[in-house]
C-alpha cells in the first residue's frame, strides 16, 4: 500500500459446510476466522465468497447413482471430483462462520449456483469460461492487487488465486490464513500451480 497499487482482500468461502462439524470439513477451517477478522479493515476494497449449491448440484456424489465423494466424473467441461452434499443455498451449511465479520465486506459473490456446472474460482467456472462478474467488479473498482484467504487452499483458494494472476492481477496469497482438504496430493498440485501462475504465497 502507498506504492500505486489498489488493494482488495479476498476471502474465499469461510462457511459452516467447509469448518469442523460441517458436510465437508477442512481440518482447522475455523482457525483462520480471527486473523481474517483482524484483516479486513486493513483493506479498501473487501469480497467475500459463498460457495451456493441448489439440492441436486451436478458436483455432488448423491447426484450420481454408484458414486461416492472424492470419485472424478467426466462432465462436458473435464473432470470433476465428486463432493458430499455441502453449501445447499439457504441452509446453515452454506452460511458464514457465526464468528467471521461480514459487515465490512463491500461484496459478496455467490458461485456454484449453475446445476451442472461447478465453481471453485471465484473468477470463471470450472469450465473456465463462465465468468462469474469478478474481474470486471475488481477492475471497476480499481484493484490491481488481490491478497487471498480462505477455505479451501487446494481448489477454490487456489483455483481463484490461479484465475487471478493469469488475468494480470498482483495475488499474493496467505497460506497462515488459509486451511487445504488435502486429498490424493491435491494441495502440493495446488501450491505448485500457484507459484507457477506467478502468485506469491506467504505465511
Ligand atoms: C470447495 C470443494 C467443493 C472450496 C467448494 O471452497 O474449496 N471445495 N466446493
Ligand atoms: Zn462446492
Amino acid at each position: 500500500m502507498g506504492d500505486g497499487m489498489t488493494d482488495a482482500l479476498i476471502v474465499i468461502d469461510v462457511q459452516n459446510d467447509f469448518c469442523p462439524g460441517g458436510a465437508l470439513a477442512v481440518d482447522g477451517g475455523d482457525e483462520i476466522v480471527p486473523g481474517i477478522n483482524r484483516l479486513i479493515r486493513d483493506f479498501p476494497i473487501r469480497v467475500f465468497t459463498q460457495d451456493w449449491h441448489p439440492a441436486g448440484h451436478s458436483s455432488f456424489a448423491s447426484s450420481h447413482p454408484g458414486k461416492a465423494p472424492l470419485e472424478m466424473v467426466d462432465m462436458d467441461y473435464g473432470p470433476q471430483v465428486l463432493w458430499p452434499d455441502h453449501c445447499v443455498q439457504g441452509t446453515d451449511g452454506a452460511a458464514f462462520h457465526e464468528d467471521l465479520m461480514t459487515d465490512p465486506a463491500d461484496l459478496i459473490l455467490r458461485k456454484g449456483f449453475r446445476p451442472e456446472i461447478d465453481s471453485y474460482s471465484a473468477f470463471f467456472e470450472n469450465d473456465h469460461r463462465t465468468s462469474t462478474g469478478l474481474e470486471g467488479y475488481l477492475r471497476s473498482r480499481g484493484a490491481t492487487r488481490l491478497t487471498f484467504v480462505g477455505l479451501a487452499t487446494d481448489f477454490c483458494v487456489g483455483w481463484s488465486a490461479m484465475d487471478a494472476a493469469r488475468l494480470g492481477f498482483a495475488v499474493t496469497v496467505r497460506l497462515d490464513l488459509c486451511r487445504a482438504i488435502d486429498a490424493d496430493g491435491s494441495l502440493d498440485t495446488a501450491l505448485a500451480g500457484m507459484r507457477d501462475a506467478g502468485a506469491t504465497l506467504i505465511g
